[in-house]
């Protein structure tokens, strides 16, 4: 029999979002991503804690949501092309969804800045990229002024189509769980997302889908967190490569949804972003890139501190997939040591490594 296939959030969500019968769809089928229960983190800190696994999306991460609404209404523009700044992930769901399209795309990046696994993305797709020497965020000004130079739709989160897709996580969540949870966790950089996500919600209640509100806590890395410092930070330091981003394109539009939702900003270290990551390969099965892990980091610490109320549902968004950052991992992981191809030198490295014989 064959079975009705997932069509993207677009087909799925159609009636919530911009789009008229004539908007071409550009689609990699992206969303309906695993909501997937908690195996250890949860009993641990003794509350119903989810991931919503957005490294599943189609180039890795939660970006696509947003691109494929954005690149569809720049195709019923008759754009020229698209253009994005990027810490990574935008790029490489800017330039799949361009060559999808047959568009042309630009990135700008700041040189250094990029984890390798997206820049190789974002080259494979055929994209232009410009790797500028400086920040994110002067990257981002380049950008906005390159867009009118050129020509070219931003496809940056500042583009609305973007954040009227990216709602669709909220709404995934909501239909999977029949209510709202009452905490939502995820990292917050150039901050669409968390606006997107505070959008969504805020839809699905004033359709009567929900009948309350989650908290949304945004959780930013030390070195770079300008919301929870309230000003802006010249020069963003962070592993999390993805969240290194001093000056976000949607502050205030965080900031209201945090607020109007009782929820707050939280920064993070980076040792607890690594062993977020760590508990989250090693105990959960999700490997989900530093950025990502930012979030269950974050509701450790506000667990640690004793802010998070009991019997609470929370959901954790982990918004990248750890492959595109290989080496935040490897840098801390010694390679296997090579042995000679015998079967008692097998047996030997597989005991060491606290494992017995059968019957011993
Ligand atoms: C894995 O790709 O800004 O607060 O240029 O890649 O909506 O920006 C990426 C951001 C969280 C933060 N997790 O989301 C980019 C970029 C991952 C990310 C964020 C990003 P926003």
């Amino acid at each position: 029999m064959r079975r009705e296939h997932w069509r993207g959030i677009i087909e799925a969500y159609r009636h919530l979002l911009p789009i008229d019968p004539q908007t071409p769809v550009i689609t990699l089928f992206e969303g309906n991503t695993p909501l997937v229960a908690s195996r250890t983190v949860g009993s641990r800190i003794k509350r119903d804690v989810w991931f919503k696994v957005e490294g599943a999306n189609p180039t890795g991460s939660f970006k696509d949501r947003g691109m494929t609404v954005a690149v569809s209404r720049a195709m019923q523009a008759s754009s020229r092309g698209v253009i994005c700044a990027s810490t990574g992930n935008t790029a490489a769901s800017a330039s799949a969804y361009a060559a999808r399209a047959g568009l042309p795309c630009v990135v700008i990046v700041p040189a250094g800045g990029v984890a390798a696994g997206k820049l190789v993305q974002t080259l494979a797709h055929g994209a232009t990229v410009v790797a500028v020497d400086g920040t994110f965020d002067q990257a981002g000004a380049l950008t906005r002024k390159a867009a009118v130079q050129f020509d070219l739709t931003s496809v940056n989160s500042i583009n609305p189509d973007r954040i009227h897709g990216q709602q669709t996580v909220a709404w995934e969540i909501c239909d999977t769980m029949g209510e709202a949870p009452d905490l939502v966790a995820l990292p917050v950089g150039n901050a669409g997302n968390i606006t997107a996500l505070w959008q969504g919600f805020q839809a699905y209640h004033g359709r009567d889908v929900i009948h309350r509100l989650p908290r949304l806590i945004g959780m930013q890395a030390a070195g770079a967190a300008p919301l929870v410092e309230g000003r802006v930070i010249p020069e963003p330091r962070t592993l999390a490569s993805a969240i290194r981003i001093g000056n976000p394109a949607s502050w205030q539009k965080a900031v209201d949804a945090a607020k109007a939702s009782g929820g707050v900003f939280h920064a993070v270290d980076d040792s607890e972003i690594l062993e977020a990551q760590r508990l989250l390969a090693e105990e959960e099965g999700v490997f989900a890139e530093p950025a990502s892990a930012a979030g269950l980091a974050g509701v450790m610490r506000l667990w640690a501190m004793n802010r998070l109320p009991p019997g609470e549902t929370v959901v954790v968004v982990l918004t990248g997939h750890g492959l595109k950052d290989a080496d935040a991992w490897s840098a801390r992981l010694p390679l296997p040591a090579r042995v000679p191809p015998t079967s008692e030198a097998v047996a030997a490295a597989i005991e060491q490594a606290g494992h017995s014989e059968r019957g011993r």
